[in-house]
């Protein structure tokens, strides 16, 4: 399998985790997102991903875009360990914390986003910044309050789920733009917790042959 992908992308963060989570092994193929102009929108790359977004994962015949349609694909493929554990309920929490993470405010803070924003609409650098906060703040507010009803060690219960593979990416993004984390301490706790796990850790951007200091 191929994984085309950005060391600090958090959707190809993503598709790392649940790869090594289920042992997979795979090659690791760098698009760099800010390099000749953003390599996501040449060509070549866009034969394998029309929408010029990482990750991208090539399984021989099959490719696919969408790092949640890829974990659901892993998740089939090779159901053990189960990315999505537990009764229906279970499933459904899990669910719903990816989806508030990937679907709802990853879209928001993405890099088109940020430099549509800049270049186009030309805020300023603070108001690029309150917009990061904002839909941060907004975002993690709701997250504390559904992880003090649902999370035990991890996200939901106490058994590593899609919603941890979500929730790393985002918190790592919001440490990244600088997003104060002090009103977020059941988050916070469960991040370092999930940080220090071997499929994890293994995945972190820095770990990435295309990291960047
Ligand atoms: N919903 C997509 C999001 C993919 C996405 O937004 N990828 C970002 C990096 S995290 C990207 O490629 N951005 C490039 C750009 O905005 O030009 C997924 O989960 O795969």
């Amino acid at each position: 399998m191929e994984l085309y992908g950005y060391w600090r992308s958090s959707a190809s963060y993503r598709a790392r985790i649940a790869l090594n989570y289920k042992q997979l092994d795979y090659n690791y193929i760098p698009v760099h997102l800010l390099r000749d102009g953003g390599q996501q929108h040449q060509q070549a790359y866009r034969q394998l991903n029309p929408n010029g977004l990482v990750p991208t994962l090539v399984d021989g015949q099959v490719i696919l875009h969408q790092s949640l349609a890829i974990i659901e694909y892993l998740e089939e493929k090779y159901p053990t360990p189960s990315l999505l554990p537990g009764a229906p309920r279970q499933r459904g929490a899990i669910r719903a914390i990816a989806l508030d993470l990937a679907s709802e405010l990853q879209p928001l803070i993405n890099l088109r986003v940020q430099q549509y924003l800049k270049q186009e609409l030309q805020v300023s650098d603070a108001q690029k910044q309150a917009w990061l906060d904002h839909w941060f703040q907004q975002s993690f507010t709701a997250l504390e309050k559904n992880l003090e009803e649902v999370s035990g060690t991890y996200c939901v219960g106490d058994e590593f789920s899609l919603a941890d593979v979500c929730l790393v990416p985002q918190v790592f993004s919001a440490e990244r733009f600088g997003i104060d984390l002090g009103g977020y301490p059941l988050l916070q706790k469960i991040y370092k917790g999930l940080l220090e796990l071997p499929w994890v850790a293994a995945a972190h951007p820095t770990q990435q042959p295309d990291a960047e200091a």
